[in-house]
């Protein structure tokens, strides 16, 4: 376990006397002080350098918040979700302006400093989060897949229960399509769901071409052992929206 995990967040001011409403269908661990935002969201900081990670996936409750306070357009998912499931069916523009929105809206409120933003991690960023060493390679592409034998769940193959939710011929969870951010055991930064339920846009673009973004971390429908590798990557355009990709929230500050 890191000790980060109990250092206060440095862009959240800290937390009014009044609970926060906590998302029921999640499951909390109490050993992670809590700094939550004002969407309920709860944040981490993986290393020295400032940059919080939100903990859960961004959840349909979440983003249905931004849809009625925006009125942008989100189609529904193609099956059963629950409000504490991941958000899917956003592209990573959607993911982008959702960042913006919020960091408008808390600073706004009060709740982040000026010198802090909301965004999608970047694709080392999320490397740092689901514990890999240091990669080589200028891009993600380049650095996909490199680093061999290491999953989120550790070096076990194949996975064992509760590794995640990934796709049913795995056997190692009871989820066919989504499943409630939080279920399974976190990683040692407090990280839920890295590996499993849903894949999460990044920063970065895939290559020098700009033309994909990245995605990052295996999903609900995932079973084939390279491609849930913690190093694996794949492109998606940025305008794409499906069922099985999701997004992450980093708190950070802004670059000088
Ligand atoms: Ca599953
Ligand atoms: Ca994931």
């Amino acid at each position: 376990m890191s000790t980060n995990v109990h250092k206060p967040v440095e862009g959240l001011k800290p937390l009014a006397t009044k609970e926060v409403a906590v998302p029921k269908d999640t499951v909390m661990d109490d050993r992670l002080k809590r700094q939550v935002n004002s969407l309920g969201m709860r944040f981490v900081e993986l290393v020295k350098d400032g940059i919080q990670f939100s903990v859960w996936l961004t959840q349909v409750r979440d983003y249905a918040g931004y849809v009625r306070a925006t009125g942008v357009e989100w189609e529904d998912a193609p099956f059963k979700q629950g409000p504490g499931h991941p958000a899917v069916k956003v592209s990573w523009e959607d993911a982008r302006d959702f960042c913006k929105w919020m960091t408008q809206k808390e600073r706004r409120e009060g709740v982040i400093k000026p010198s802090h933003e909301y965004r999608l991690p970047t694709d080392l960023e999320w490397s740092q989060a689901v514990g890999l060493p240091k990669e080589d390679g200028l891009t993600p592409q380049e650095r996909s897949g490199k680093i061999k034998n290491l999953y989120p769940w550790g070096k076990q193959w194949p996975p064992p229960w509760g590794a995640g939710n990934y796709a049913p011929i795995l056997n190692v969870d009871d989820y066919d399509k989504t499943s409630p951010v939080g279920v399974f055991a976190p990683n040692a930064h407090g990280l839920y769901d890295m590996g499993g339920n849903v894949s999460e846009w990044c920063e970065d673009w895939y290559n020098t071409d700009n033309v994909h973004r990245v995605v990052r971390g295996a999903s609900w429908r995932i079973y084939n052992q390279p491609f849930m590798l913690s190093s694996d990557r794949y492109y998606v355009l940025p305008n794409s929206r499906c069922g099985y990709i999701g997004f992450r929230c980093v708190l950070a500050p802004i670059p000088m």
